[in-house]
């Protein structure tokens, strides 16, 4: 039994997922769910924050490392266009409490949010 994060299992190689991209502290991996043609998963390689807000308090550098992951991303897998979401607690609907960038791409809706 391991308290890692499923993400954190992922970078192990211990569930698989193909890595996307990768730096010496971000990651990316497709969802496993999509809502989007494409929607990707770009994350910290440390599991210290559990959100985007504590982990733009403690580590901006680290924050600004994964917004650029996810405009490579979108220009590599769509037309460089794409919605960076961060579901922040229970109640937004987040469920991986390891700090991650959903980008949606390709064929989005004009004017939506959510
Ligand atoms: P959130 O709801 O913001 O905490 O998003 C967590 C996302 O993680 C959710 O959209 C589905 C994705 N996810 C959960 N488990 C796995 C997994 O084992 N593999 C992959 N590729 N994605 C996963």
């Amino acid at each position: 039994m391991s308290d890692a994060s499923v993400f954190t299992r992922i970078l192990r190689g211990e569930i698989p997922s193909e890595i996307l991209a990768q730096t010496d502290n971000v990651f990316a991996i497709r969802d496993i769910a999509p809502r989007a043609p494409v929607h990707l998963l770009v994350i910290p390689k440390t599991e210290a924050y559990r959100d985007v807000t504590e982990l733009a308090a403690a580590d901006p550098a680290l924050l600004t490392e994964m917004v650029d992951m996810a405009r490579t991303l979108a220009s590599e897998h769509a037309d460089g266009d794409f919605r960076l979401v961060f579901n922040t607690g229970a109640g937004a609907g987040q469920t991986v409490f390891h700090v991650h960038a959903h980008v949606l791409a390709g064929g989005l809706d004009e004017g939506s949010v959510g």
